[in-house]
């Protein structure tokens, strides 16, 4: 089905290439692409050769300067539809009518690294949805942390030239492990929350299809009738939130750089469309300080047990884009792209945002006409008497100022139909003055209900984080100051960094007061539906495999929607334990488990030897247990867990019985795997990791 979006795209296509011959950009046939016009056969090459010319300048003009933030990214469109009428609370035209399907695109990108760096880097993950409304454009410019690291948008530059490579040497890529960040941290306790989430494993999501996404600020629903309510919105990925371990993550960097873009990319063409449920914390004007925080401060979340997230529509990814540049790069997202019935509030953070992205999209797109571009167009009807600029597409007619006669008065004001943007009208009353609000001074209590909030092993996860980090910095004062900021939020986690990073453990500070918990601020309250719909499942096989038994595996999976695949020492084909070939999907030394959700051995006959022994098997089987995947064992593939015992690896293993111990699932007996074995795999595939397993780190 296509919808208003995508049929105003089909109007933007290039013209068929196959319709005719190679041209120049004025249309002229070209018949020589190959060579330049030259005066005689090894002579130069000649000015009038504007063929040459042409194609050598549009190629040296081919880039535009990549985002200051947010330069990495993937993009996809889809489509937007509420549960029911949020009429009560917003006149939002998009929010009204379940029948009503809204085009979106959404990009969702790394901050901190270059267009070219690796996706599974410790970072925030923008996540920028772009509705196509009927009234307009809407614009919900979003993160996967519901915080952000600073109150007022006037440290934005601050926050960014620490967090960037260091300007002396452009070192590290993609990484915030380093000393300029963490002097500006340690410095400015306002980051600490942020922070928090920074070095938890929110930072290294699995997937963009397995994030939440938040609107971090407070926004301003309002009705028909004008009345106001405060509001915070939430995706959250019907998959569930997953994540990555460190380990596997810089791994990952170098096995595939674009794991998370791929991921993405793949899913859809298989299918397989993501899909987010958009929740919305609601608070009356009247409460507006009920909170024990500020609810303008973008560093402070409302925890979900006090407002709960009620869930008001669904989106779904549907389509890849066609071509990178003309839609993901050229995307324009800005926060003061609202639509009747949003608003803002006077969050310092967000008044900045709303200068800044207009602001950058002009130099970025080189100037004022890039929402006429396919991808920023509004399927709503455009009407203004803005004219010319630089990459003007447009031949307008008629007059271009207001009030006119000549031009008929057109275009006239609005009516009083109710599609006209009003702002909210909020009194506003204060004298000049550039102060931080003391109403936004507690930077700990926060970051200390994030740190309990958290599993065991999340808090460990964390811990290994900041010393990794602060490990990476060479100022030993940056490191003490840093941790004596850790002691404000939490004594423990204070002390068990600093010895980690070789700072002495700080004096016991005032830590925040543990008033409260938030369960819904684990990845363990966030693990989805249940199913395990597009995971990864290597099947290691090699010759003398049970091909019967695999291919029984394969498909029993497959029919629970994973991604099976087979994988050898060398592709092609083995030959199976009844003597036929059995067709390999990667070899070994292709991939790496740090690539897999979870890893299955099949076994060959009984009292053979493991099928599978060599040192890439045994690497991908030790790997998927450090980082607490799954890992299922048959028949004679028990053995080549057993092998790995001496290295820590726990087995359970009984003699043909299905056995599942923190997901590892076994079974000796031979032949087709039970239905039992089948189940108890796929509820570990469901589960992600097994954090409870020996060795607990990774
Ligand atoms: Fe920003 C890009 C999200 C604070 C200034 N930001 C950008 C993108 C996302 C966010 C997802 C990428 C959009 C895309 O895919 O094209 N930014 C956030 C969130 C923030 C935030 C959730 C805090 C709640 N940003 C923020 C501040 C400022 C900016 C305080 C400046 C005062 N952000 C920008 C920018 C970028 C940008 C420089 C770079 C590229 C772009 O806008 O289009 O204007």
């Amino acid at each position: 089905m296509t919808d208003r979006k995508q049929q105003q795209r089909d109007g933007f296509r290039a013209d068929d290439p196959t319709a005719g011959p190679l041209t120049t950009d004025q249309g002229v046939e070209v018949d020589h692409t190959d060579d330049s016009l030259a005066a005689g056969e090894r002579g130069p090459t000649l000015m009038e050769d504007f063929h040459f010319r042409e194609k050598l300048t549009r190629f040296d003009h081919e880039r535009i300067p990549e985002r200051v933030v947010h330069a990495r990214g993937a993009g996809a469109y889809g489509y937007f539809e509420p549960y029911e009428s949020c009429a009560e609370f917003t006149r939002a035209a998009f929010l009204q009518d379940p029948a009503v399907r809204t085009p979106v695109f959404v990009r969702f990108s790394t901050v901190q690294g270059p267009k070219g760096s690796a996706d599974t880097v410790r970072d925030v993950r923008g996540f920028a949805t772009k509705f196509y409304t009927s009234e307009g454009n809407y614009d919900l410019v979003g993160n996967n942390f519901p915080v952000f690291f600073i109150q007022d948008g006037i440290k934005f530059p601050d926050f960014v030239h620490a967090v960037k490579p260091e300007p002396h040497n452009d070192i590290p890529t993609g990484a915030s492990a380093h000393d300029t960040l963490w002097d500006f941290v340690s410095l400015q306790p306002e980051t600490l929350h942020a922070i928090m989430w920074l070095m938890s494993d929110r930072a290294i999501p699995r997937s963009y299809r397995m994030m939440q996404g938040f609107g971090v600020h407070t926004f301003r629903f309002v009705n028909a009738e004008g009345r106001g309510t405060f509001v915070k919105f939430h995706w959250k990925p019907k998959l569930g939130a997953h994540s990555l371990v460190w380990d596997e993550a810089q791994e990952c960097q170098g096995r595939n750089p674009d794991f998370n873009r791929g991921d993405l990319w793949d899913a859809i063409e298989a299918g397989e469309y993501p899909e987010w449920e958009l929740g919305v914390q609601l608070v009356p004007e009247e409460d507006e300080f009920a909170f024990d925080f500020d609810l303008l401060d973008a560093t402070k979340l409302i925890p979900e047990e006090q407002v709960p997230v009620r869930p008001i529509g669904r989106m779904v990814l549907d389509r890849n884009p066609e071509n990178f540049f003309a839609e993901t790069e050229q995307v324009a997202f800005h926060t003061a792209n609202v639509v009747p019935g949003i608003d803002f509030t006077n969050d310092p953070l967000l008044q900045a945002r709303n200068f800044s992205y207009l602001d950058t999209q002009l130099i970025r797109l080189g100037g004022p006409n890039f929402a006429q571009l396919p991808v920023n167009r509004p399927v709503a009807p455009v009407r203004t008497n803005q004219r010319d600029g630089y990459g003007q597409s447009k031949i307008h007619s008629g007059t271009n100022y207001f009030p006119n006669s000549l031009g008929g008065g057109c275009p006239a004001h609005a009516g009083v139909d109710g599609h006209a943007y009003t702002h909210y009208a909020e009194r506003v009353d204060g004298a000049k003055i550039r102060r931080r609000s003391p109403s936004f001074q507690d930077h700990y209590s926060q970051p200390a209900l994030f740190w309990h909030s958290m599993a065991p092993w999340e808090r460990q996860h964390i811990v290994d984080a900041f010393r990794f980090e602060l490990g990476k910095v060479d100022a030993m004062s940056v490191r003490a100051r840093t941790v004596e900021q850790l002691a404000h939020v939490n004594g423990e986690l204070a002390a068990a960094v600093a010895e980690g990073v070789g700072v002495p453990e700080p004096a016991p500070a005032e830590a925040a007061p543990n008033k409260v918990l938030s369960p819904a601020l684990s990845l363990d309250s966030l693990r989805g539906d249940g199913s395990i719909r597009t995971r990864q499942i290597a099947v290691l096989v090699a010759d003398g495999v049970d091909g019967e038994q695999v291919t029984s595996v394969k498909e029993a999976l497959t029919a629970e929607g994973a991604v099976v695949e087979a994988l050898a020492p060398r592709d092609g084909t083995v030959t199976g334990a009844d003597g036929e070939p059995y067709k390999v999907d990667r070899a070994l030394p292709t991939v790496a488990s740090v690539l897999y959700d979870a890893v299955l051995l099949p076994g060959g006959p009984v009292g053979t030897p493991p099928t599978v022994s060599d040192q890439d098997a045994m690497r991908f089987v030790r790997d998927a247990y450090r980082h607490g995947k799954p890992v299922g064992a048959l028949g004679s593939g028990v053995g080549v867990v057993t092998a790995l015992e001496p290295e820590g690896v726990r087995l359970s293993a009984e003699f043909h019985q299905v056995v599942a111990d923190q997901g590892v699932v076994t079974d000796t007996s031979p032949g087709p795997a039970s239905e039992e074995f089948l189940r108890a795999f796929v509820t570990a595939v469901a589960a992600h990791r097994h954090w409870d397993r020996p060795p607990a780190r990774c």
